[in-house]
């Protein structure tokens, strides 16, 4: 029988992916929408303004939208996904915990927090276990377990295997789609012809999101790993797939042919949403561009290209579909991964 589901912040640009990858899912039954107070009380339909790459699910146009709010949502829930603005995640997540419910967070609130275990299931399923010490300290029911940041997802996979050869300092270079900004960034297409150099408060959360997910859970705490890591991030007038040149210094040799052996056999899960090969490797110097390759693996596949050594390290590039591999397709894998590990 289908675990049923609900989705917080369901109208948004993330929300709409996850209701797009939850729609069919054979393990996953939609059982409750929320959104902001303006929309409760409306059908889906009403409240969304419906921008993803396929029409609305039928069965859930007609769905009426709540308040997010933990007494609003039935209490046979077994899962909620999470993809609310952060002040807003930071507020209501807790009550949903404490209501007993176990949520998928997309919300970049509390990704740091030492309790909250920040997952990308291919890379540190481990670290799930982490929610044994946050349910003895917050004591919850519940649960909460977090993904990263879409830029984070992008190039963690490509570091983690790589860790062999000992991380020692990594320089990451965003270009980002403009569909990370949600419905304001989509509709800032104006700023073709340019590109901006900032996105606020990315570039800290790229540089210790992914030493967390590259630390050691030992049981009862997490370390983080020690590389260094500086990134800097852009925005670029492209709808959807995050690009993002890398620069890795290690402590052993690395060559681009066995940096490109290492991601080619990196392995994937066996998970619904778990792509094989979970790390598609181009020779193409040209590849991967954001339009042509931001769907592989149903758009959950990490692609990288342009592999060779520097002056700084091994360089390459690297892509991912950022509103599904980086953000709704995350949260559903987190979902498939505590169901497996029986956290549902
Ligand atoms: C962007 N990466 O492209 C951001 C959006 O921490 O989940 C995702 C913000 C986050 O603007």
């Amino acid at each position: 029988m289908a675990v049923r589901v609900g989705v917080l912040g369901a109208t948004g640009a993330v929300g709409q992916r996850l209701i797009q990858l939850l729609d069919p899912h054979p393990e996953f039954e939609i059982a409750a929408l929320t959104a902001s107070e303006a929309s409760a009380g409306k059908t889906y339909r009403q409240a969304a303004k419906w921008r993803v790459d396929s029409p609305i699910p039928e069965d859930i146009a007609e769905t009426t939208v709540t308040a997010t709010d933990p007494d609003e949502v039935p209490n046979d829930i077994d899962l909620i996904f999470s993809s609310l603005p952060s002040s807003v995640g930071a507020e209501v997540e807790p009550g949903f915990c404490e209501a007993g419910y176990v949520v998928s967070s997309n919300s970049s609130n509390g990704r740091m927090d030492d309790d909250v275990p920040l997952v990308i299931p291919e890379v540190n399923a481990d670290h799930l276990d982490l929610l044994e010490v946050q349910r003895d300290r917050r004591s919850w029911d519940g649960a909460m377990v977090k993904n990263p940041n879409c830029s984070t997802i992008t190039f963690v996979p490509t570091l983690a295997a790589l860790t062999d050869f000992g991380l020692e300092k990594v320089h990451v270079s965003t270009l980002q789609a403009v569909s990370g900004a949600g419905y304001d960034g989509v509709t800032s297409m104006e700023i073709i012809d340019n590109a901006v150099p900032y996105i606020g408060g990315e570039e800290d959360k790229l540089e210790t999101e992914s030493r967390k997910l590259l630390g050691e859970f030992d049981g009862a705490e997490l370390s983080h790993n020690d590389m260094s890591v500086a990134a800097s991030c852009n925005r670029i007038p492209t709808i959807d797939g995050h690009l993002e040149n890398v620069w890795v210094e290690t402590t052993e040799e690395l060559t681009a042919d066995a940096a490109a052996e290492a991601m080619r056999e990196y392995p994937s899960l066996d998970l619904r949403s778990s792509p094989d090969p979970l790390i598609h490797v181009f020779e193409e110097p040209d590849r991967p561009q954001p339009r042509m390759d931001r769907t592989l693996g149903d758009g959950m596949a990490i692609a990288a290209g342009g592999l060779q050594e520097s002056p700084f390290g091994l360089q390459y590039n690297c892509l991912a579909h950022n509103t599904i591999r980086g953000a709704a397709g995350a949260s559903v894998l987190n979902g498939e991964l505590l169901l497996e590990h029986g956290y549902i």
